[in-house]
């Protein structure tokens, strides 16, 4: 069991209509983290939700580069770069959270992958890995020091989060059954060893003492 104190925070990653079932870059059964979520929000005194945020014109699309396709790689100035269907641009209908997802209790709305030059996947560090999003400050201001993660996608967005924030010193859980994952190229296993090494805890709901009718 792992009890929720009060300078825990729970981080919802991208929960938007993009990557669940009939959006742009759909995550398989990516809908399916809305009632896990639900079901943790009431255990926290503080929630913050990201938003992937792109411009039209986006870096990460591989529409922006000439003879690619979606899910190559690509060598980047800041290394690589996997290549995505156009998703989640600023302001349309895709880049919305799910309708379902109710939060209206979400203390931040952060926003990242907003420079057209960098992928964010992580809430915390571009894909640069130095550009700051401002997550670390304002945790660290609010004096929030144990981060729970769920959402979308848990190999890509999700995972990398969750790493970034023990790079920074912060105690990093993941509720496994509130994720789903896009799985390409082996990318789950991959985060799974990461987390691993990193002392990320990939725990359940069940850990948190929820009950769902899935478990
Ligand atoms: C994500 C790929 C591209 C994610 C965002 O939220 O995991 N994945 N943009
Ligand atoms: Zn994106």
């Amino acid at each position: 069991m792992v009890q929720v104190t009060p300078t825990d925070v729970l981080v919802v990653i991208d929960v938007q209509k993009d990557f669940c079932p009939g959006g742009a870059l759909a995550v398989p059964e990516g809908d399916a983290v809305i009632e896990p979520i639900h079901r943790l929000a009431p255990l926290f005194s503080h929630i913050v939700l990201t938003q992937d945020w792109h411009p039209a014109d986006h870096i990460s699309f591989a529409g922006s580069h000439a003879g690619a396709q979606p899910f190559e790689t690509i060598e980047l100035d800041y290394g690589q770069q996997t290549l995505w269907p156009t998703h989640c641009v600023q302001g349309t209908p895709g880049a919305d959270f799910h309708p379902e997802l109710k939060l209206t209790q979400a203390e931040l709305v952060l926003r990242k992958g907003f420079r057209t030059r960098i992928d964010s996947y992580s809430a915390f560090y571009e894909n640069d890995r130095t550009t700051p999003t401002g997550l670390a400050g304002y945790l660290a201001e609010r004096g929030l020091t144990r981060v729970f993660f769920a959402g979308l996608a848990y190999d890509f967005c999700v995972g990398s989060s969750a790493l970034d924030a023990r790079r920074l010193g912060l105690a990093a859980f993941v509720v496994r059954d509130a994720c789903r994952a896009i799985d390409l190229n082996g990318s789950v296993a991959g985060m799974d060893v990461e987390f691993a090494v990193s002392g990320v805890s990939v725990i359940s709901t069940l850990d948190l003492g929820i009950a769902l009718e899935a478990n």
